[in-house]
C-alpha cells in the first residue's frame, strides 16, 4: 500500500537496513500512538507472509535515540532470560524483540534526513485496545504490567538512562503549565479558563508522591512510565496479556504512576478524546479488575505505596490532563493532533475522569484494601 507517509519516508529503502528476512511487499501506518510513527511492514519470506513493526522514533521528544535503544535492549534481553528460565515456550511473543541493522548490528538506524528508525518482530495473534470492553481484559492487562515490573526488579546495574528527564515529575509539569498560561503564546488561555481553574484548585496535590519519595517512604523502581492500556497486547484467543510494548520510557520511576496510568486508561468509559463529556466516567467495576490483576502479582509494594494506589490514579490523570493543556496552550507541538482543539478535548476528558475518581475515592480505597487481602 502506498500512503503519503510510506512514500515520504521511503519505507522500501529503510527496511533494507534491517535484518528482516524475505522480499519487502508493502508498509502501512499502524496503531494510534501519540508520539512515534509506526508502520506494519509486510514481507514475503520464501512464500510465507511475515510482518515486522517499523517505527520512526520521535527524536524531538526522545533526544537521545541511542540511549533509548540501549535501555530497550537491556530490558528486553533481561525479560527474555527471565521468561526462558521460567520455562515459557514462546518467549519471542512475550517480550519485544529488536531486529538489528545489517552490517554493523545496531538496534536503530539514522537515515540521510536525520530520522531514527527501529524494527521489532511483529507479534501475531494479539492486539492492543484503546478502550477496554470488559473486566477480564482489565485484569489481564494489569497483571501483565505487574509481571513486567516484577521481572525487571533484578535488572543488573547500571541504572537505566532517563530517556525523558522529569517525565513524571508533577510539580515540574505544573510549573511548565503555569509558564504556558502566563506566556499564552497562541492566545488560547481564554478558551481554557475552566480547565486552568480546575488545576489551580488542585495545586497542593501535585507534590504528594514525590514528597513521600523524598522522605524515603516510596522507593524508586524500574517502571514502564507509559502504561496506557494500548501499550499491552492481549491474546486474540485467550484474552491473556501477551506482551508489554512501547518501551521508550522504561526507566527508574514510581510503581504508583504505572498503576495510576492503567487506571486512567482502562477504567475510562469513553475515548481519551471524547467530546461528549457525559460519556466520560471512571468505571468502578473496571477499577476492581485493574486492582485485582495488578495486586495478584505486585506483592512487592510497601505499605506507603499501597496507601497511595487509589490516589495515584487521580494524580497521573490530572498530570496528563495538565500536559495536554500545556500542549494546547503552546500550539500543539508535542502530541500528534487530528483536529483543532484536539489537545483541549483530551484535557477535558482527563479532568472529567479526575472528578469522577474524586467522587468515588472511598469506594476505590475499599477496592484496593480488598484486592490486597486476597
Ligand atoms: P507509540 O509510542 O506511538 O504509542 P507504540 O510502540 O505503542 O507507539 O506502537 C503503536 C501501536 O503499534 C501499538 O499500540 C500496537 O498496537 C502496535 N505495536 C507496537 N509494537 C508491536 C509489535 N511488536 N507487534 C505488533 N504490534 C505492535
Ligand atoms: C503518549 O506514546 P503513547 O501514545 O503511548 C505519551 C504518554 C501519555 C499518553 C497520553 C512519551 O503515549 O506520556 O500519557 O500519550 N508518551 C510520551 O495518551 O510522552
Ligand atoms: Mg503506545
Amino acid at each position: 500500500m502506498s500512503t503519503d507517509s510510506t512514500v515520504k519516508f521511503k519505507l522500501h529503502e529503510v527496511v533494507k537496513r534491517f535484518r528482516a528476512w524475505g522480499d519487502f511487499v508493502e508498509g502501512a501506518p499502524y496503531g494510534s500512538g501519540h508520539i512515534n510513527d509506526t508502520f506494519r511492514v509486510s514481507f514475503n519470506m520464501a512464500g510465507a507472509p511475515v510482518h515486522y513493526l517499523l517505527q520512526r522514533i520521535n527524536h524531538n521528544i526522545f533526544k537521545n535515540p541511542r540511549a533509548v535503544m540501549e535501555n530497550i535492549i537491556r530490558v528486553t534481553d533481561h525479560l527474555r532470560s527471565r521468561l526462558s528460565a521460567a520455562g515459557m515456550a514462546d518467549v519471542t511473543r512475550h517480550s519485544l524483540c529488536v531486529v538489528l541493522t545489517r552490517g554493523d548490528a545496531q538496534p536503530c538506524y539514522q537515515d540521510g534526513d536525520g530520522n531514527w528508525w527501529r524494527m521489532y518482530l511483529f507479534i501475531e495473534g494479539a492486539h492492543t485496545y484503546d478502550t477496554l470492553e470488559n473486566d477480564k481484559q482489565a485484569f489481564a492487562a494489569a497483571r501483565a504490567y505487574a509481571q513486567f515490573q516484577n521481572r525487571l526488579a533484578d535488572l543488573p546495574s547500571p541504572r537505566l538512562h532517563e530517556t525523558i528527564p522529569n517525565f513524571h515529575n508533577t510539580p515540574i509539569r505544573l510549573q511548565t503549565l503555569q509558564k504556558a498560561i502566563k506566556e499564552d503564546l497562541c492566545n488560547r488561555a481564554k478558551e481554557a479558563s475552566e480547565e486552568i481553574a480546575f488545576v489551580e484548585k488542585r495545586v497542593s496535590l501535585c507534590g504528594r508522591l514525590l514528597d513521600r519519595h523524598a522522605k524515603g517512604e516510596i522507593p524508586e523502581r524500574i517502571t514502564h512510565n507509559d502504561t496506557k492500556i494500548n501499550n499491552v497486547m492481549l491474546d486474540d484467543v485467550t484474552g491473556e496479556g501477551v506482551c508489554v510494548i512501547d518501551l521508550d520510557t522504561v526507566m527508574p520511576g514510581l510503581a504508583l504512576y504505572d498503576f495510576g496510568d492503567m487506571v486512567r486508561t482502562a477504567t475510562a468509559a469513553a475515548a481519551e478524546d471524547e467530546r461528549d463529556l457525559s460519556k466520560v466516567r471512571m468505571r468502578l467495576e473496571l477499577f476492581k479488575a485493574i486492582a485485582g490483576g495488578y495486586l495478584s502479582e505486585a506483592r512487592f509494594l510497601n505499605p506507603a505505596e499501597r496507601e497511595e494506589l487509589a490516589f495515584s490514579a487521580r494524580l497521573i490523570t490530572q498530570m496528563i490532563g495538565m500536559r495536554f493543556l500545556t500542549d494546547y496552550l503552546q500550539g500543539d507541538t508535542y502530541f500528534k493532533i487530528k483536529r483543532p482543539g484536539h489537545n483541549l478535548d483530551r484535557c477535558r476528558t482527563q479532568f472529567k475522569m479526575v472528578a469522577s475518581m474524586e467522587s468515588q475515592q472511598d469506594e476505590m480505597e475499599k477496592v484496593v484494601a480488598e484486592a490486597w487481602q486476597k
